[in-house]
């Protein structure tokens, strides 16, 4: 099999996205440890492979491709093990929509609004700046609302499979619930709690 590169860290939730697809499709892969937030020069080296200079950057053999959802779905199509989407119109088009509003409206609001301003910052000795947090907490509450509702009773988002929705939701949720402020917020949709913790199980599974 040709060798699989994640252009990646740890700590960003992009890059966690495209590795959690990697392991619940059980596909070997090498992580290149790329941190663009540390230095100018790693950013611009970087250009090489993503002409915006942002992470994940997935490599297969001498095939490169960046930005998370066509990486995921990559994964999916290339790899043999479980699959990560689902077979209806209708389905495919819900969870295309559930990672274009985590995209669009919950990514800059809950990890930088909330966590990074709540959690980073003040551990850096750094004050939060009110007005953002009070504005991303009225903007992720809405995202929490919507993606509460999405899910209802279901066990995943489409449905009861696990798909690449799943998959995209989750490292934004777990980030958001790493600060108090993001812990209340989640605290007022018991199905998005429950949800994370059957996404932890299938996350241990997969390692
Ligand atoms: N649209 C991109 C977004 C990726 C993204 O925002 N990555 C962040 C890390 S979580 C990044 O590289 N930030 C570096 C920067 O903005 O300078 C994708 O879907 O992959």
């Amino acid at each position: 099999m040709q060798a699989v590169q994640l252009h990646a860290i740890k700590q960003s939730v992009y890059c966690q996205i495209v590795t959690l697809v990697l392991r619940l499709k059980n596909v070997d892969f090498q992580l290149i440890e790329t941190n663009v937030f540390a230095c100018e020069e790693i950013k611009a080296s970087h250009a090489v492979l993503h002409p915006f200079k942002k992470i994940p950057v997935l490599t297969h053999g001498d095939f490169t491709l960046y930005e998370t959802v066509a990486i995921t779905r990559y994964i999916d199509e290339s790899f043999a093990g479980r699959v990560l989407q689902p077979t209806t119109a209708a389905q495919r088009a819900k969870m295309t929509q559930i990672i274009s509003l985590m995209d669009s409206y919950a990514y800059q609001p809950m990890v930088w609004g909330i966590y990074v301003e709540c959690s980073v910052r003040p551990a850096r000795g750094e004050q939060p700046t009110p007005e953002v947090v009070t504005a991303a907490i009225e903007a992720a509450s809405v995202c929490l609302n919507v993606l509460a509702e999405l899910l209802a009773e279901q066990s995943y988002f489409c449905s009861e499979q696990l798909t690449l929705a799943d998959c995209h939701v989750q490292p934004m949720l777990e980030c958001l619930g790493k600060c108090l402020q993001g812990k209340a917020l989640l605290r007022n949709h018991p199905n998005l709690q429950q949800w994370l913790l059957r996404m932890q199980q299938q996350v241990a599974l997969a390692r």
